[in-house]
């Protein structure tokens, strides 16, 4: 059978001649109006941007190449005896467009424990850091530090042809999604445990050996990671991450330096930060309290607090979801099917009844539902992975999955240089006054 890169060329090269055959004839066709107040309004609701990988519904969550988590979770190969998809598989489906077999997932493992070799110079970059760097940081130097591997970079200093630029995005991201988990693992147990670093296991799954060399060995914490990376690792192609990654790529940054970009953006607070924001304000809450399993009312009274304060109510709204997010969900079955009784789980499902309707009342939140941050926090401290400042590092190792992959399509399909209009506000005045 033809490898994944001979697989994901035949692909590109066919939807690649679609889309010329439907430009060629529909090039002109109108897809919607902009207002003046999208364009003041972080262009919420305007389309301007192809990502192939996956698609947001604002009712009904993400679907991944068609495919809705829960289908995913059904569909897609697991670990021997495991019961939640391995993120090798979902990387499949989006850069190929196809369901995996078994035998594909075992090949993207093999390929990328093949190319998971991380050069001794990035370890030295993140050891020039301070240890109380936050993570994000660390892992950001990191990446960049990475960038000296490029393919990309090095045949386009040689004079790479157009043609030829998938090929060479393909290769870094592989590698670069390979070395992840290792560099990541090392930010961990530098800064948390006395720098008690551990080998990579090369009989163990991408997400499995990641747990393992974080130091957990719990073959249902082992489940968590994989679910974990499954369903963090892409949500269409606005979001701050997924669109600073394309934006950057489209200036023929090689994916280090555009990765580097994105994981910038998600270690926003409205955006990957969230995760550990969440955390941290139920701790608070907690030690504020004086109590382990916070009442309803206490809750009530804590958000109405955190809101008079002019605060955001961390891992709660989203900028296209209308509803609960299928993300949360996912971890919420989790956490019903193996630790129930987790006191601070269990707060998360108390925030969960009390928070939409506060928010709702307030009449201008659009969204009052948790997304996938109010989540996750909780099910990685059952575990003993407290540390809430490395939280984000595991959703951009997850999220690297996603915006690669369409980094990849990006250059296959020939996507050029994105440069959108911007105005100034003198402008908008000239253009009412001739209204
Ligand atoms: N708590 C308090 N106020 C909130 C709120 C929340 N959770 N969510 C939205 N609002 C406020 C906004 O701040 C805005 O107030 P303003 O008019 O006074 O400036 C108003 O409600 C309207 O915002 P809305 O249109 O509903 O939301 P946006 O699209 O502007 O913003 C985010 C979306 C996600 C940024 C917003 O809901 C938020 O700040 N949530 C908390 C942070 C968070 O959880 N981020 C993670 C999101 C995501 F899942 C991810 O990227 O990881």
């Amino acid at each position: 059978m033809a490898n994944t890169k001979e697989r994901f060329k035949e692909k590109a090269d066919g939807v690649a001649a679609e889309i010329k055959d439907i430009l060629k004839e529909h090039g002109s066709k109108k897809i919607g109006e902009v207002t003046l107040s999208q364009i003041y309004q972080g262009m919420r609701g305007i389309t301007g941007l192809v990502t192939e990988t996956s698609l947001l519904d604002a009712q009904e969550g993400i679907r991944f190449r068609g495919f809705s988590i829960p289908e995913l979770q059904q569909k897609l190969p697991k670990a021997n005896g495991g019961t939640e998809p391995l993120p090798e598989g979902l990387f499949h489906l989006m850069l190929l467009g196809e369901l995996p077999t078994e035998e594909d997932v075992h090949d993207i493992t093999a390929n990328w424990q093949r190319r998971s070799h991380v050069p001794n110079h990035v370890f030295a970059a993140i050891e020039a850091l301070p240890k109380d760097s936050h993570p994000m940081t660390q892992f950001v130097i990191a990446i960049m530090a990475l960038q000296t591997e490029s393919k990309f970079a090095d045949r386009y200093a040689k004079g790479m042809a157009k043609k030829d630029y998938w090929e060479a995005v393909f290769d870094d991201s592989m590698d670069l999604i390979a070395r992840l988990p290792r560099v990541a693992a090392y930010i961990y147990r530098r800064k948390y445990k006395d720098e008690d670093h551990i080998h990579p296991d090369g009989l163990l799954d991408w997400a499995g050996n990641f747990a393992h060399m974080l130091g957990y060995e719990d073959e249902t914490f082992r489940e968590l990671m994989r679910l974990y990376m499954t369903i963090h690792a892409d949500h269409e192609g606005g979001n701050v991450s997924a669109h600073t990654t394309h934006l950057v790529g489209s200036a023929l940054s090689d994916p280090y330096l555009c990765l580097a970009a994105g994981m910038n953006g998600l270690a926003g607070p409205l955006h990957g930060l969230a995760n550990q924001e969440v955390i941290k304000w139920i701790l608070e809450m907690r030690e504020e309290l004086g109590v382990e399993l916070p009442s309803s009312a206490q809750i009530d009274a804590y958000v109405r607090k955190t809101l008079s304060e002019g605060r955001v109510v961390p891992g709660y709204g989203h900028a296209v979801l209308r509803k609960t997010d299928p993300r949360f969900s996912a971890q919420m079955a989790f956490g019903k099917r193996h630790l129930p009784d987790d006191p601070l789980v269990q707060t998360v499902w108390n925030i969960y009844e009390t928070v939409p309707p506060i928010l709702q009342s307030l009449g201008k939140i659009k969204n009052p539902w948790p997304n996938v941050d109010a989540h996750s926090g909780a099910l990685l401290v059952h575990y003993g992975l407290v540390e809430y400042e490395f939280y984000t590092v595991l959703f951009g190792v997850s999220r690297a999955l996603g915006v690669l992959a369409s980094l990849c399509w990006d250059r296959a399909l020939g996507f050029p240089l994105e440069r959108p209009k911007s105005v100034t506000t003198e402008l908008v005045k000239d253009w009412l006054k001739g209204e």
